[in-house]
C-alpha cells in the first residue's frame, strides 16, 4: 500500500440534492471534483474506517472510472473491505440489499437515476448508510460542509482490481470482493413472492412485457422473469445495459417509455406491461389499454399485498410523499393502519421503515417499495403486481375497476416546467406562497380551499424538521394543487405542478379531461404560464 496525500481546493457546488450529488458528467470529470466529494464522505462518515463499504452503479458512462478512483481512495482512507458489483453494476435496490445483508457500514451508489447518460449526460453519487438507506439531511449537510473546507485527499493508486471477475483481491490490510449482485437480490425476491404461482400464471398463457430501457435492470429481469419464472425471453426488451442507455432517457413514464405504452395500448397487449429506470428503483405499471398511475399502484398494492408470502401478516402502515395522490390514504384507513405523508425523497421513508411503522411506501415519481430494502425498488413492484394478479385471478383492468368502485378514483397529473432560470422558478414559488393565506376558505365552483401552506414535516421517529417542502392548496378530500421545485435536475430549475381530483361519480374518464377544470384553476391561482412566459409544460405525466 502506498497512500498519497494530494493537496486540493474546495468546489462550492457539491451540495447533495434529493438523491445525492447529481451533475453533468463533464463537471465530474474536472480534475479533483470526484476525489473531493469522495474525500468529504470518507472524512464525515468515520464508522467506515476498518469496516465494509459496498460500491456499485447503474453502468452509465464514467461508472468504471469512478469505481476505480473510489477503490483507491477507500483503501487510502482505512476502509478494510469493499464489495463491488460485477462489472461495477448494482441496481440501487440491490445495493441497498447488499449493504444490509453484508452488514456494511455504508455504500456508494453511482447513478444519476433516470437522467440521460453518456459523455454529455449526467452522473451522480449517493452515499447510503448502514441499514441501506440514503444519507439523511443531517449527514448530507455535514458532507457538504466538509466538501467546502477540504484541503487534501488520500489515494492509493497501487490498488488495481479486475471488476469483471467475481473473487477477492487482497492487499495489505484491504480487500476487494467482486460479487454478482443478481444472486442475492433474486433470492430476496424469492423469499417475498410466490414464484410458483407466478410461474403457473405465465404458463397459463398470460404474458408480460418488461422494458429495461437499456439500463441496469436488464440482467435482473432476464434472471428473474425469464430464467426463474419462465417469461419468454423476447418479452424482456432493451435488456442489455449500455453506457449511454442507448441514447434514451431511462425514465419509466408515459413520455419516455413510449414504445412500451404503445405496445400496451394495442389490440393484443399482454396482461402486464412494466418498465424500470436507469438504476432500477423506479417502475411503471400498465395493463392492457390502461396506465396505472404510481399513486394508484401504491394504493392497489397496499390493498392486495397480503396475497404475497412475504406480507401475509398484513401491513403495519403506509407512507406516501406529499405530492403523491391520496389514494393510499383511503386504503390505509380501511385497513385501520396509519398513512404517513412525508416530503419528497425516499430518505424520509427510511426512519419509518427502520422503526417498523410502515410496510409499503411510494411516490408519484414512479417509486414504490417496502420494508425489504431502504430504497424504492422497480422490479419488486413488478413482481408484487405479478403475484397479486396470479393470486387474485384478476386482470389489471378488473383489479383497477374494483378498486375505484370501492374507494373512488384519484385522477392525477404532473406538469413539469423544465430548465427555467432559478430566478424565474423562485419568483413563481414566492408569488404563490405570499398569496396562500388569503386563499383559505375561498370557494371556486364546487371546491373550497381548506388548507394552503408550504408543507413542513416533523419526523415521528427522530423529531427532525424539514421545512418548505412544497406549496399545497388543498380542497378538502376532493382535490389538491401542489407546486414544488425539483431536487434532481442538473440544469436550471424545474417546477412541478401536481393536480389531483378525487371522483366517485365518474371512474372512466381520461385523466386530462377529468382534470381540465382543476388545470384551469391552477393557472388562475399559480400562473405558471403567465409568470414564466411558457405556453405550457415541457412534460406531462
Ligand atoms: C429521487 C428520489 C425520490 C424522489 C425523486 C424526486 O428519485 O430518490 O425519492 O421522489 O428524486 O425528484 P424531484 O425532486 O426531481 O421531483 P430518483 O429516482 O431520481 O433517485
Amino acid at each position: 500500500m502506498s497512500v498519497e496525500e494530494i493537496p486540493t481546493q474546495p468546489f462550492s457546488d457539491q451540495k447533495p440534492g434529493t438523491a445525492g450529488l447529481r451533475k453533468q458528467v463533464r463537471i465530474f470529470q474536472q480534475p479533483r471534483y470526484l476525489e473531493n466529494f469522495l474525500q468529504a464522505i470518507f472524512d464525515c462518515v468515520t464508522p467506515l474506517k476498518g469496516s465494509t463499504l459496498v460500491i456499485g452503479g447503474d453502468g452509465r458512462f464514467y461508472n468504471r472510472q469512478a469505481i476505480a478512483t473510489a477503490l483507491s481512495m477507500a483503501a487510502a482512507n482505512g476502509i478494510s473491505r469493499v464489495i463491488v458489483g460485477l462489472g461495477g453494476l448494482l441496481s440501487t435496490p440491490a445495493a441497498s440489499h447488499l449493504i444490509r445483508l453484508r452488514g456494511a457500514s455504508g455504500g456508494l451508489v453511482l447513478t444519476a437515476s433516470h437522467n440521460p447518460a453518456g459523455p454529455d449526460g449526467d452522473f451522480g453519487i449517493k452515499f447510503n448508510v448502514a441499514g441501506g438507506g440514503q444519507a439523511g439531511e443531517a449527514l448530507t449537510d455535514q458532507i457538504f460542509a466538509s466538501s467546502l473546507k477540504i484541503s487534501r485527499y488520500l489515494i492509493d493508486t497501487s490498488i488495481n482490481v479486475d471488476i469483471d471477475r467475481c473473487g477477492i483481491s487482497t492487499f495489505d490490510g484491504f480487500s476487494v470482493e467482486v460479487v454478482d449482485g443478481l444472486d442475492d437480490y433474486a433470492r430476496l425476491m424469492q423469499d417475498l413472492f410466490d414464484f410458483d404461482a407466478i410461474r403457473a400464471w405465465l404458463k397459463a398463457g398470460n404474458r408480460i412485457r418488461y422494458d429495461a430501457l437499456h439500463a441496469v435492470t436488464g440482467p435482473y429481469a432476464r434472471r428473474i422473469l425469464v430464467d426463474q419464472l419462465g417469461a419468454a425471453a423476447a418479452d424482456v426488451v432493451n435488456a442489455v445495459p449500455l453506457e449511454d442507455f442507448g441514447g434514451g432517457h431511462p425514465d419509466p413514464n408515459l413520455v419516455y417509455a413510449r414504445e412500451l405504452v404503445d405496445h400496451m395500448m394495442a389490440e393484443d397487449a399482454p396482461a402486464l406491461g412494466a418498465a424500470s429506470d436507469g438504476d432500477g428503483d423506479r417502475n411503471m405499471i400498465l395493463g392492457p389499454g390502461l396506465f396505472i398511475s404510481p399513486g394508484d399502484s401504491l394504493a392497489m398494492l397496499a390493498a392486495h399485498l397480503h396475497r404475497c408470502p412475504g406480507y401475509r401478516g398484513g401491513l403495519r402502515g403506509v407512507a406516501r410523499s406529499m405530492p403523491t395522490c391520496r389514494a393510499a390514504d383511503r386504503v390505509a384507513a380501511t385497513l385501520g393502519v396509519p398513512c404517513h405523508e412525508t416530503p419528497t425523497g425516499w430518505k424520509f421513508f427510511c426512519n419509518l421503515l427502520d422503526d417498523g411503522q410502515i410496510t409499503i411506501c411510494g411516490e408519484e415519481s414512479f417509486g414504490t417499495g417496502s420494508s425489504h430494502v431502504r430504497e424504492k425498488d422497480g422490479l419488486w413492484a413488478v413482481l408484487a403486481w405479478l403475484n397479486v394478479l396470479a393470486a387474485s385471478g384478476l386482470t389489471v383492468p378488473e383489479l383497477a375497476q374494483a378498486h375505484w368502485a370501492r374507494f373512488g378514483r384519484h385522477y392525477f397529473m404532473r406538469h413539469d416546467y423544465e430548465d427555467l432560470s432559478l430566478e424565474a422558478a423562485d419568483a413563481v414559488m414566492n408569488a404563490l406562497e405570499a398569496g396562500l393565506p388569503a386563499l383559505v376558505g375561498q370557494r371556486f365552483d364546487a371546491l373550497t380551499v381548506t388548507l394552503a401552506d408550504n408543507f413542513a414535516y416533523t419526523d415521528p421517529v427522530d423529531g427532525s424538521h424539514a421545512q418548505r417542502q412544497g406549496l399545497r392548496i388543498v380542497f378538502g378530500d376532493d382535490a389538491r394543487i401542489v407546486l414544488r421545485k425539483s431536487g434532481t435536475g442538473t440544469q436550471g430549475a424545474t417546477l412541478r405542478l401536481y393536480l389531483e381530483h378525487w371522483r366517485q361519480d365518474r371512474l372512466d374518464l381520461d385523466p386530462p379531461s377529468a382534470l381540465a377544470a382543476l388545470e384551469t384553476l391552477a393557472e388562475q391561482l399559480v400562473g405558471l404560464k403567465r409568470l414564466t412566459g411558457r405556453s405550457g409544460p415541457d412534460i406531462v405525466t
